[in-house]
């Protein structure tokens, strides 16, 4: 749900400021994270897969190819309130949008796309947080 995607975004958020350096990420392309839900936010800079694979990193989300890990995607998304209720659909929406893009050798170009079509697929799917709902959590973490 919407709901549990706030307070997943708003954890995931707060590596961000820890990535930034590294992933060269500037504050006037996103400053803050949760931003990404925005809707007249474009999810197409390099740079923003650079900084989603280095956060991804330290949940240890992600596999030695740069793909999802899946039973540690689960385990972080279940950890949430009510997050078995998303866990297995995220896993999904994640997995679909790294076939479509399997073919792409660079990892940050990879990452930015299969972000861009998981915010597409979230909201299709109904589970997209408004950006309101997540300012609302970030106190929690
Ligand atoms: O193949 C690379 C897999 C990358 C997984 C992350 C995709 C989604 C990132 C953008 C949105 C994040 C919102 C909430 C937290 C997700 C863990």
């Amino acid at each position: 749900t919407a709901e549990v995607m706030s307070h997943v975004t708003a954890h995931f958020g707060k590596a961000l400021e820890q990535c930034r350096e590294e992933s060269q990420l500037s504050p006037e392309v996103l400053d803050e994270f949760h931003n990404f839900w925005r809707e007249d936010f474009e999810v197409v800079h390099r740079e923003l897969g650079c900084a989603i694979m280095c956060m991804s990193n330290k949940f240890s989300l992600l596999q030695d190819d740069a793909r999802m890990h899946h039973e540690n995607m689960h385990d972080y998304v279940k950890s949430f309130p009510q997050g078995d209720v998303l866990s297995a659909k995220m896993v999904e929406l994640i997995h679909n949008c790294e076939k479509q893009y399997d073919d792409i050798p660079d990892d940050c170009s990879r990452v930015v796309k299969v972000a861009a079509c998981f915010k597409v697929d979230a909201k299709k799917a109904g589970i997209a947080p408004e950006v309101a709902m997540i300012e609302a959590v970030l106190e929690k973490y």
